[in-house]
């Protein structure tokens, strides 16, 4: 007989596939506030997803599997041996006895317990086999148990073994009915009650054995623990209870003794009906459950990207204030003090510039064509300082990059963690100043052509010839530095002053509206070449941020792939 155990739709089955390869692509590798939690509780979501909705899902009317669970020594194993009517899980006095679970079925239901269809990461065995370094499944089959219900003993839900619990609470996810076994002694432990209440709030099936208690005891007992049920909101789950007894030879006990549990489960594997209800009131109960979980997950998941989002505009951040510095610093005459000063005024001599300016471009002329003639060569000296200085620049704010966006990954989420794993990038990269070297002498080379471009009318080629084009070259970048918003400015102090007069001699070769935008084009060169130099230092850090396993867009397609289930249902 076919039961339609759950309101499924046709395209349940397949919006909850692509709903697990969501949850199982998600990462969270930024080491967040909350993820450890996070990730375990998408790990369990995988696990209850393979390991029961989607074979549930997938063939409604399989076996209904009862999970016998509790805590060790509750008697589980002797439970289960007792309703199959032969020791097929070993009990023991040893604690915790079983550690590898073991499900019995009837040999006609073989068929629903291969790792293809349900518990596909536990190995199944049989005949108290073992598979080496995995967890392992012993699957028994038993005629004494009807078709249609098959039983799960598993190991203790509080086990001091930490592999047990995570085994039992994997097949707890994994059962259809919870058969909660507890003890006089241990039916008020915090443990069970916690997975209680998750059942509880899960809708899980549960029906609860009260075991093991001394007969004069059963009547008060019973009535405390049936009240601490209805508290937790499974006062409709059937209560069974099995009097401590003498067990037989092999560690049964007396058919007698677990008659009334024995005769229930018969009922249930006989009535389709009855067993479709269990089915679909665990399963609707697993998806209902899936709703909020999976949004904890898409937040967790959203906070990742919004975690790589605020990383890589740190690097943006960083690299574009050292670029805005290298152009500050271009602009605001500083590359024009100290050593370029002193070489600039070698190179003029000191004089009265301002109020003679023809006279001191006379000056400056025969100066630089003594240069070119192979006296002495302040010019060059110049140009050193020149050099040296811009180099300097582009290396400080480099490194400021460097140092700012390694101290912000610091104070940002995830970090820290990044920059343990890559500690080269709090300084420069090795080639750094060897690409500074080579971009300030390619800049000069930029300067030269812009100066013979300029040139190229007979008059200017004459004056450049005679000044010679690498001395010319020199003060234009000398004008370049102290050149803002299109005039040399006055604003920019002595050193602004000290451009003026280099400004004049250009422009007594080229005129001043060529000098303006020849400023101007060096300017730029020298920025593009800067932000060429800059980019390869950014992309060490947001090559880092590439690496990174983590989709941009795992939250908006995992909580797409959510909506598409509660449409489906
Ligand atoms: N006399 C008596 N002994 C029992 C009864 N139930 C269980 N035992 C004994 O208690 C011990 C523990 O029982 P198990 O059935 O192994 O308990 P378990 O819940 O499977 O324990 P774990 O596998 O460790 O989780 C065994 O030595 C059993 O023989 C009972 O009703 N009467
Ligand atoms: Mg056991």
């Amino acid at each position: 007989m076919t039961v339609t155990a759950a309101p499924a739709t046709q395209d349940l089955l397949p919006a909850v596939t692509s709903l697990r390869d969501e949850v199982g692509s998600t990462r969270l590798p930024f080491d967040l506030p909350g993820v450890p939690a996070a990730e375990s509780g998408r790990r369990e979501l995988l696990r209850q997803l393979d390991d029961y909705i989607l074979p549930r899902l997938a063939s409604l009317d399989a076996p209904l599997l009862a999970v016998v669970g509790g805590s060790t020594g509750s008697g589980k194993s002797t439970l289960v041996n007792s309703l199959v009517g032969s020791v097929v899980s070993a009990p023991g006095v040893l604690r915790p006895t079983t550690r590898s679970p073991v499900l019995v079925h009837h040999p006609d239901d073989e068929r629903w317990f291969t790792p293809a269809r349900i518990l596909p990461d536990l190995a199944r065995a049989s005949g108290g086999s073992s598979v080496e370094g995995q967890a392992t499944m012993q699957l028994v089959m038993s005629s004494a148990l009807p078709p249609g219900l098959a039983l799960l003993d598993a190991p203790d839900i509080d086990s001091v073994v930490l592999g047990n619990r995570e085994l039992a609470r994997q097949l707890l996810g994994a059962a259809d009915l919870w058969l909660f076994v507890t003890t006089a002694a241990r039916y008020a432990d915090a443990v069970p009650w916690e997975l209680l209440r998750q059942a509880s709030e899960r809708g899980t099936a549960v029906a609860v054995v009260l075991n093991r208690v001394p007969r004069a005891s059963i009547p008060v007992i019973r009535d405390h623990l049936a009240s601490m049920l209805k508290e937790q909101g499974l006062g409709t789950a059937p209560l069974f209870t099995v009097a401590e007894s003498e067990l037989d030879p092999d560690g049964k006990l007396k058919p007698e003794e677990v008659a009334r549990l024995s005769s229930w489960l018969s009922a249930l594997a006989k009535d389709a009906r009855a067993r479709a209800l269990v089915v679909r009131q665990t399963l609707t109960g697993a998806l209902d459950s899936l709703g909020p979980r999976i949004q904890g997950l898409v937040d967790a998941s959203g906070a990742q990207v919004t975690a790589r989002t605020a990383l890589d505009k740190a690097v943006q951040s960083a690299y574009a204030a050292a670029i805005a510095g290298v152009e500050t610093g271009m602009s605001d005459g500083s590359l024009l003090r100290g050593e370029v000063l002193a070489r600039w005024q070698e190179f003029v001599g000191t004089g009265e510039f301002f109020r003679q300016v023809e006279s001191t471009v006379a000056r400056v002329r025969d100066r630089v064509v003594a240069a070119v003639k192979g006296e002495p060569t302040p010019s060059a000296h110049l140009d050193e300082a020149l050099h040296s200085g811009v180099a300097e620049l582009i290396r400080a704010e480099g490194q400021g990059a460097a140092i700012t966006t390694s101290r912000s990954w610091r104070a940002l989420a995830g970090g820290s963690a990044l920059l343990q794993a890559h500690p080269d990038l709090t300084r420069v990269s090795p080639e750094f100043d060897r690409a500074v070297t080579s971009l300030v002498h390619d800049w000069q080379g930029d300067v030269l052509e812009l100066v013979r471009n300029e040139g190229r009318d007979r008059r200017t080629t004459a004056k450049v010839t005679a000044y010679g084009v690498n001395a010319v070259g020199t003060v234009l970048m000398l004008v370049t530095f102290a050149y803002t918003g299109g005039l040399t400015g006055a604003e920019v102090g002595i050193a602004g002053g000290t451009a003026i007069l280099g400004q004049k001699l250009l422009e007594a070769i080229f005129g001043d509206q060529a000098v303006r935008s020849m400023a101007a084009k060096a300017k730029e060169a020298l920025l593009d070449r800067t932000e060429a130099a800059f980019h390869g230092e950014r992309e060490r850090f947001t090559g880092v941020l590439d690496e990174v396993d983590l989709r941009a867009d795992q939250a908006r397609t995992l909580g797409a792939a959510a909506a598409a289930v509660r449409a489906a249902r």
